[in-house]
């Protein structure tokens, strides 16, 4: 007779049994065909949503913008020393990779999740916000940069926010939020902007994208960025990196008899 077998997994986004992949039921080549872009692909896979027009634009500017900050950030340090001591694409592209969290790239999704509690629970009490956070969460996920402060703009973001504001019809309330935090945030220290993880995470959330989904930006994004570190120290047959000694602190004892 018939063997009935529990499936092992659901999934709700792709279909491949037929003659191509199907993204949320759209055949691939049909968008290829129809002029949709790798923004709508994500759309679909991610929000299950064919983004507006409007709605591509945004997020391929916000691809864009992200791709990559230089060899200095730690996701591309990471990929370059890998790359330097000859490991393969892959893993060097993943040791960057796992550079990527609260500090550095992987605070897209808490500056969405905490702007949007913002805009819910301390709607005109920013200050209130502050303390709320300090309490209960830490460093503002969002806010503050190592190198970009008030006299030293983050372009990107000021980009981002003025095209997402001048140039769309996108409601903004998370958004406009954070941009009332960084108001606070950087009386108090000039570095405490709002940074790209933050106006990535809030422009993400305005745009009714899965709250997961939005750290998935900043990885695809800078995974553009690190693969082309790694060619670029291959195609340079770059040596193995050892730090100097002037580059280290050796805070260790004066050398010692037993
Ligand atoms: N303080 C980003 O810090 C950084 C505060 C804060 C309240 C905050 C820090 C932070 C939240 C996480 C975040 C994304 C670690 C950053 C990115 C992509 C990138 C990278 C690139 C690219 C920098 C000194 C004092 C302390 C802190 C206070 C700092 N941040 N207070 N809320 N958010 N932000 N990450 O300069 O009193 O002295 O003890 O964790 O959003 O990753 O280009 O490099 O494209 O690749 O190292 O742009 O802001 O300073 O941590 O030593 O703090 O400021 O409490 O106060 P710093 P810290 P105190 S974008």
């Amino acid at each position: 007779g018939e063997v009935i077998v529990e499936p092992l997994i659901r999934t709700t986004i792709s279909d491949d049994r037929g003659e191509e992949p199907r993204y949320v039921g759209y055949a691939a080549s049909e968008l290829c065909e129809k002029g949709y872009g790798i923004e709508d692909v994500i759309g679909l896979l991610w929000n299950k949503k064919l983004p507006s027009r409007q709605e591509s634009e945004i997020l391929k500017r916000i691809i864009m913008i992200s791709a990559d900050h230089g060899p200095a950030v730690s996701g591309a340090f990471g990929s370059i020393i890998a790359a330097c001591a000859g490991i393969d694409m892959p893993q060097a592209v993943s040791a960057g990779m796992t550079m990527i969290g609260p500090r550095f790239g992987g605070a897209v999704t808490n500056a969405g999740k905490y702007f949007k509690h913002g805009v819910k629970d301390f709607p005109n009490d920013i200050p209130g916000f502050l303390s709320w956070m300090k309490l209960n969460v830490g460093p503002v996920p969002g806010i503050g940069h190592r190198v970009k402060s008030v006299k030293n703009p983050d372009k990107r973001v000021k980009y981002l926010v003025d095209y997402v504001k001048n140039s769309t019809s996108l409601h903004t309330p998370c958004l406009d939020y954070a941009l009332e935090v960084e108001k606070i945030t950087t009386a108090k220290k000039d570095n405490l902007i709002l940074n790209v993880d933050g106006t990535i995470g809030c422009i993400l959330v305005d745009l009714e994208f899965p709250e997961y989904s939005l750290n998935g930006f900043f990885v695809l994004a800078r995974t553009i960025g690190m693969i082309g570190h790694w060619i670029d120290q291959n195609n340079q047959s770059a040596r193995l990196i050892r730090l100097y000694d002037y580059l280290i602190n050796y805070a260790v004892k004066e050398e010692r008899e037993v």
